[in-house]
């Protein structure tokens, strides 16, 4: 209950801010993408990563504030991006409560207009639980959201057990590779194996992919992609203040 009252004055004053981590295309080496990731920085100093608010923002409904607050951000963050000659996507974590809220896609479509961000520059992560939840209804929600022409993404890919039939029948564009699948890329031949398949999928389904966890050179190695395919990890960089993120855009990783 502290915990909720501290995050509700976080929220108030600024303390709620994103940092953003770069998705590196692998063909040019250049970021075309940064994830939003959010954090929070109490006035008296230090940091407090996600895992340890979400969870009671999500319960208090007040995941929804912050959601918007970190769309809103981000979308404001990538026109300055725009603007300064950095076409850069800016992906943005949903959580259910927020994907099932009846005005998302208004709050989408608002947050659109008044950034005047290109909404081709706007990519929703949704994970595969949030999507097949309700599979009829969500359908809906997730074609309304792609008729505003942003990106819609699937998270931590993989993860769930739900049947891949949904990515034939859902308006989506792009899978992300969870990170659990990268990590042992060298040795887990099993792992390798998914991977492979992953991709063959998307390529099938005409899907783009980024791959999640890249820590070493080794593991791009087995990434063999006909379609587009970023890069995501701490090889690159770690999830950073927008001010980091503004000088690696001129960089070829
Ligand atoms: O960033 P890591 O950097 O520790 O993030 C931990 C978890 O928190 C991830 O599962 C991530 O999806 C989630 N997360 C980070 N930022 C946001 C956000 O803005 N909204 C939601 N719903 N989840 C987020
Ligand atoms: O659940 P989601 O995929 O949205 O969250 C991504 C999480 O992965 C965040 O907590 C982020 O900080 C973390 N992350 C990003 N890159 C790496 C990486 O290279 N290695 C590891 N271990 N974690 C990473
Ligand atoms: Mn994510
Ligand atoms: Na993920």
């Amino acid at each position: 209950l502290q915990l909720e009252q501290d995050l509700r004055q976080a929220l108030k004053s600024n303390e709620i801010v994103p940092f953003y981590q770069p998705q590196v295309c692998a063909r040019s080496g250049r970021i075309v993408g940064v994830e939003a990731l959010v954090r929070w920085l109490p006035l008296k100093g230090g940091i407090i990563p996600p895992d340890e608010f979400i969870p009671i923002a999500e319960e208090t409904g007040l995941i929804n504030e912050l959601g918007r607050l970190v769309l809103e951000q981000g979308c404001y963050q990538a026109k300055q991006w725009l603007d300064s000659g950095h076409s850069v996507r800016m992906a943005i974590n949903v959580s259910a409560h927020q994907f099932r809220q009846h005005d998302f896609t208004q709050t989408v479509a608002q947050v659109l207009e008044q950034s005047q961000l290109p909404p081709s520059l706007l990519e929703l992560e949704l994970t595969e639980s949030v999507i097949m939840s309700d599979a009829e209804e969500n359908i809906a929600r997730l074609v309304e959201l792609k008729s505003l022409g942003v990106s819609l993404a699937v998270d931590d890919f993989g993860t769930g057990y739900s049947s891949l039939s949904y990515l034939k029948r859902f308006p989506i564009d792009i899978l992300k590779i969870d990170r659990s699948f990268m990590c042992d890329v060298n040795s887990a031949l099993d792992d390798v194996a998914i991977v492979e398949a992953i991709l063959a999928l998307a390529e099938s389904l005409k899907l783009g992919v980024i791959a999640e966890g890249i820590e070493y050179t080794s593991q791009i190695a087995i990434l063999k992609s006909s379609n587009e395919l970023l890069l995501q990890g701490y090889l690159f960089s770690r999830p950073v203040a927008a001010e980091y993120i503004g000088p690696l855009l001129s960089q070829n990783f």
